[in-house]
């Protein structure tokens, strides 16, 4: 297996990988062994009634969330990574993001490069099959629906399923995890791409190139030749990609993963929870509001007229999409990337001015609604209105866009989930009887 693992001339990765398994995997056994037993927090009747906020009960490698200073990847903020990783003109290619994810390391450009080509290599080889199973399927179909099927399609390609299949030990898992991983993140951005040109354009791919990363293929194959674009494209893929572990999509992810369900299978899971609209659909709705809201009241309207609009908009029961967080108690550093780059590039974009005018008003029309926990913008609030500005204003598909990305983060996760052998998911849960008979018990 190992031999296939190493088949691209350099996989820097795969070996760095190797290296640092055996100290990690003991670093988890000194706490399990000296420290198991050990209570890390309370867990309250709200809380379970409440979602599970706040109760720590996942391992994730990858990145960790702070309510107030937002994502970190491996211990980097977002402008640690923007300077950090190498990248092509301002912002990190997907190709360096997963590497660090999965290291825990920067790479150097020599080893980003490595693994850019390992990628670019395998999106060459997409199944026929799958391709035509893509290309049957109804163009009404949302375009999430449709990644969901062609992901599941993929799976028949799965080399983990295999190693469970012929019995490969649970410690050698990561192997085919991180090989089923790389075909996976290659061979996505086709796949999304073919949805695209079916469901909005003639149906033809555009080429994709060795030397390019994976934004830049992904944008190619779509139909989109302006660099500026590609940069977006990677800003969006990098700063989409991981949040650590309880979110929807990555704790599906994981958790479908924990009963050795191949990467297919469990991200495919994962797919159809970022397509809800409380989670990654929220940037599909958002931009329908940012539209619906210049129809209603103009292109620049007063503060005065936005506030009236949102009330009215709660009034009838919809939320403000794209506001408000499970876990952050600030503006999203993502969303504020993102407005950094439309500051950057398109200062007078009338979409984006309208997304910085709803920046000034929703805030405090939400907190004064007395309940909203978290009333700053999230990453969806922005995303929808910078790819109008390019051209992409078929806002259904923007999930999908979430979907490629969060592929790289879920994907890191579940190579590090099989790699320390971690247990299938079993929490308990309780009976309404249960808690009344704690209420009278307390
Ligand atoms: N507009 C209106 N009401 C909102 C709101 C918003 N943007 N955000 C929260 N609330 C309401 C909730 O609906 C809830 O009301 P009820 O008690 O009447 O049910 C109340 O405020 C308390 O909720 P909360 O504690 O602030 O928020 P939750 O942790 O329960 O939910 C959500 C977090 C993100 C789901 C929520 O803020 C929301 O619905 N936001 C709008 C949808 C959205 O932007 N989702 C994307 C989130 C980021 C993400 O995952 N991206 O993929």
């Amino acid at each position: 297996m190992l031999s296939s693992l190493l088949r691209t001339p350099f996989a820097t990765m795969h070996k760095r990988l190797v290296d640092l398994l055996p100290e990690t995997r003991d670093r988890l056994a000194k706490i399990r062994r000296g420290h198991g037993n050990k209570v890390l927090g309370p867990i309250t009747v709200e809380q379970i009634i409440g979602g599970m906020r706040g109760i720590k009960g996942l391992l994730t490698q990858t990145s960790r969330l702070d309510a107030f200073k937002g994502i970190k990847f491996r211990g980097l903020s977002l402008p640690e990574c923007q300077i950090r990783l190498p990248s092509v003109r301002r912002e990190p290619i997907p190709e360096a993001m997963f590497y660090l994810l999965i290291t825990g390391e920067v790479p150097s450009n020599d080893e980003a490069e490595d693994l850019k080509k390992d990628i670019a290599e395998r999106a060459q080889t997409f199944p026929n099959y799958v391709e035509k199973i893509v290309n049957s399927l109804s163009k009404d179909l949302h375009p999430m629906s449709q990644l969901s099927i062609g992901v599941l399609a993929l799976q028949n390609e799965s080399e983990f399923a295999q190693a469970i299949r012929r019995g490969e030990k649970r410690g050698n898992l990561w192997q085919s995890a991180l090989e089923d991983s790389l075909n996976l993140i290659s061979r996505i951005p086709k796949l999304a791409a073919m949805i695209y040109v079916n469901k909005y354009r003639d149906g033809k791919l555009g080429e994709i190139r060795e030397n390019a990363d994976l934004s830049e293929n992904f944008c190619r194959m779509m139909g989109y030749h302006d660099e500026k674009f590609w940069e977006l494209m990677r800003l969006y893929l990098t700063i989409h990609c991981d949040h650590e572990g309880g979110n929807v999509s990555a704790h599906t992810t994981h958790l479908v993963g924990s009963a050795l369900s191949d990467p297919y299978l469990s991200y495919s899971a994962g797919l159809n929870g970022l397509a809800g609209p409380l989670h990654g659909l929220a940037n599909q709705e958002c931009l329908r509001f940012i539209l619906g809201m210049k129809e209603a009241i103009g292109e620049s309207p007063s503060e005065i007229d936005i506030e009236k609009y949102l009330k009215d908009t709660l009034a009838k029961g919809f939320v403000i999409p794209g506001y408000g967080h499970a876990v952050l108690r600030v503006t999203d550093p993502r969303f504020v990337c993102q407005m950094e780059f439309a500051q950057r590039y398109m200062p007078n974009d009338v979409l984006c001015k309208l997304v910085a005018s709803l920046y000034k008003v929703a805030p405090r029309v939400l907190k004064d609604l007395g309940k909203v926990s978290n009333p700053y913008p999230n990453v969806d609030a922005h995303s929808g209105a910078l790819l109008t500005h390019f051209g992409m204003t078929e806002y259904d598909f923007y999930t999908v866009l979430f979907g490629v990305s969060r592929a790289i983060g879920v994907c890191a996760s579940f190579v590090w989930s099989r790699a320390l052998a971690l247990p299938i998911i079993r929490p308990a849960s309780v009976t309404m009887e249960n808690l009344e008979e704690f209420v009278r018990k307390t």
